[in-house]
């Protein structure tokens, strides 16, 4: 790495233009990028178990082609998302061996259990509601592939949000049962949905390096600031109260949140707590089962390989 292909490359990134696959790269701002997408793509793909699991139990056949169709689109954000890592030079083989032996994240929000049918709709108003703050933002990095990628994604979790709300003010207005169910599944994902948008900016290590070359354009505490500031009144309007005795609006209009709960966040991250054993060992038993194809996939490429060396 040269001191002229670094100058070069800072030009263009201060130009806004988007780096793209084969163009030449800082090895950091690779790394750092491969870090990011496979850890989004290993985020989707986990992130299809919690409410999977409510498939069969849905409550009608509506709400049962909804979730399922929304549990298919995140499969495929994460198979977009792995394919952008790729153009980056990073291997589906080694990005999925990073995930089963735990040596790469995903999203700490996917360690919690969906405790009742309620949990899936909250899941898409405040989790999706947080993810799309988030990828809103990253649509406009500086990474082409990862910035298109995420166009098509905010699209899609925008229909995941609306079902969510949906569904969460229609129990909020109905039986007190309903009521009930949607204010437990609020008290127990707010805190959860608020960590999920990463440490304060003092606790942030990527992030100085990130916001330098234009991948993440806000910090994480903006973006928290964001998802606060639309889900707030709009959690109060539905009749529900969220789990925070210091919420407040300051002078400027923005809801000031009380302590998050950080050791809770590094617990869940390092697998202490939550059910990150039984998510990675869905993951691996998944990837067990699918040996079969990998194989036969193989023995086909060999096959065509001998036919056309013949
Ligand atoms: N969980 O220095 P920072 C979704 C780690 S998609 C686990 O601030 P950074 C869709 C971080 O990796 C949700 N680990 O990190 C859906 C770093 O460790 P490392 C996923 C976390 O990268 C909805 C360390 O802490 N979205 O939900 C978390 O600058 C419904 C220090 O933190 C993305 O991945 C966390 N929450 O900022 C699917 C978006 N937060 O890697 C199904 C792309 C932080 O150095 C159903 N990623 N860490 O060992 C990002 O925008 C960023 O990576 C942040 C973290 C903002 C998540």
């Amino acid at each position: 790495e040269t001191a002229e292909q670094h100058a070069h490359f800072e030009a263009r990134i201060a130009r806004g233009e988007k780096i793209e696959a084969g163009d030449w790269m800082p090895a950091e701002y690779r790394r750092q990028l491969i870090r990011m997408i496979s850890q989004h793509a290993h985020s989707e793909v986990v992130g299809m178990l919690p409410e999977g699991e409510w498939i069969t139990r849905a409550p009608s056949l509506k709400r049962k082609t909804i979730l399922m169709a929304k549990v298919q689109d995140e499969a495929g954000h994460g198979q977009y998302l792995y394919h952008a890592a790729e153009t980056l030079g990073a291997t589906r083989e080694d990005m999925l061996q990073a995930l089963l032996s735990g040596k790469a994240k995903y999203s700490s929000i996917f360690n919690y259990p969906t405790h009742t049918w309620a949990d899936v709709g909250m899941i898409g108003w405040l989790v999706d509601g947080a993810a799309i703050k988030n990828q809103t933002m990253l649509a406009g990095c500086s990474y082409g592939p990862y910035s298109r990628a995420m166009v098509r994604i905010c699209s899609e979790e925008t229909f995941h949000h609306k079902q969510g709300k949906e569904m969460i003010v229609a129990y909020a207005q109905g039986t007190p049962e309903q009521r009930a169910m949607a204010q437990d599944a609020l008290n127990r994902w707010w805190w959860p949905a608020m960590m999920m948008l990463g440490p304060h900016d003092a606790d942030s290590p990527n992030s100085g390096v990130l916001s330098k070359w234009g991948i993440k354009l806000k910090s994480n505490d903006e973006v928290r600031q964001e998802f606060i500031n639309e889900h707030v009144p709009e959690l109060m309007e539905a009749g529900l109260t969220i789990p925070d005795p210091d919420l407040h609006q300051d002078e400027q209009g923005n809801w000031r949140h009380g302590p998050i709960h950080w050791d809770e966040f590094w617990a869940v991250i390092r697998g202490e707590q939550g059910l990150n054993r039984e998510r990675l060992g869905a993951r691996q038993h998944a990837h067990d089962d699918g040996a079969w194809v990998r194989d036969a996939l193989q023995a086909y490429t060999d096959r065509q390989r001998a036919v056309a060396a013949d």
